[in-house]
């Protein structure tokens, strides 16, 4: 993966210092694409152990159209927690200790950061107890799986942008159209988080399925190795399904920039050599994307350097 640790040494040469929606402070750099040749192995990064069982149960929660946490939480997967405890943590049902700001200050603060673990733990206990308190406050909106399973169209109907595009591979594979697209302007002020991976495209030559992905905001350090891994993933299931095999991922970002306080950690990362990549494992008994459940999906030959922490921007 030398084109992932070519963007952070792009980003750190060349990057402007630049404040953000969070208030961590980002170098960022806009405009930036690598590309990934998905038939010479399965682009997880090896210069970090990145967590594969959640970019699957996250991919499958997408896949079903699902946008409440809950589904998440009992995969045991946090990595969308943040988003619906704000929701929770402002409105009027919350009576626990002030929240506000609460991701720039617990990472400058060990026992803030304490404090909030508690508030999160009442809530994750809550989402898994209390179904009503689930929909209310696990829900993030018309986030990815709406939009990719049931736009809002014209009169009440809905497009599943998913299964149209599955069934225009396979029956005009030569288009120039195989598009989804999770960036609906009518309702991006309804999500918990607008899509940062908001438009992507197939296609097809010599048997081969290829994707590329527009991705606007792009946290380099902790989302982008999961984007990478989540895309690839999605483009082998889509291949397997329409017959096709593996071709290119190319990822093209908008604002590429890694965090102020994940600076170190991009470090260590640059001093550890590229081991070889793993290789992808899909149940053969399966076809249809629909059908995948976690466990139908497992890498082999995984060997990464040891995982390295870093604090999440809220
Ligand atoms: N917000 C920010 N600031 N960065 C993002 O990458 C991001 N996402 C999704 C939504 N909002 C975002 C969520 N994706 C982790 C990884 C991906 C995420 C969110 C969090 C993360 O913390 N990963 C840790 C380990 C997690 C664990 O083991 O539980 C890691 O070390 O990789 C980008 O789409």
């Amino acid at each position: 993966m030398e084109q992932y640790l070519n963007l952070c040494r792009y980003i750190k040469e060349n990057g402007i210092i630049k404040s953000d929606r969070t208030g961590t402070g980002t170098k960022s750099v806009f405009g930036y694409q690598m590309r990934f040749d998905l038939s010479k192995g399965f682009p997880l990064l090896t210069t970090k152990k990145t967590a594969f069982r959640l970019v699957v149960s996250e991919l499958l929660w997408f896949i079903k159209g699902d946008t409440n946490v809950k589904t998440l939480i009992e995969a045991n997967n946090h990595i969308w927690d943040e988003w619906a405890f704000e929701k929770w943590v402002k409105s009027e049902s919350y009576d626990g200790p002030d929240m506000t700001n609460f991701g720039v200050r617990a990472a400058n603060d060990e026992e803030f950061k304490l404090v909030v673990d508690k508030q999160m733990e009442i809530f994750h206990s809550k989402i898994i107890s209390d179904d009503q308190f689930a929909d209310e406050f696990g829900d993030l909106g018309p986030v990815y799986g709406k939009q990719w399973r049931s736009w809002p169209g014209k009169d009440g109907e809905t497009i599943d942008q998913l299964q149209n595009l599955i069934e225009q591979l396979k029956t005009n594979p030569d288009s120039r159209r195989h598009i989804i697209t999770a960036w609906n302007p009518a309702e991006v002020d309804e999500m918990a988080l607008p899509p940062c991976h908001s438009f992507m495209q197939f296609y097809v030559a010599n048997g081969k399925l290829s994707c590329q992905l527009y991705q606007r905001s792009a946290d380099v350090f902790l989302g982008v190795p999961f984007n990478i891994a989540s895309y690839a993933l999605f483009t082998h299931l889509i291949a397997k399904e329409c017959n096709l095999e593996v071709g290119e991922f190319v990822h093209t970002l908008g604002d590429a920039h890694i965090y102020l306080n994940h600076m170190e950690q991009v470090d260590t990362q640059l001093n550890r050599t590229p081991r070889q990549l793993p290789t992808l494992v899909l149940n053969s008994q399966k076809d249809s994307i629909f059908e995948f459940e976690v466990e139908d999906i497992s890498i082999e030959g995984y060997d990464p350097y040891p995982r390295i922490k870093a604090p999440i921007a809220v």
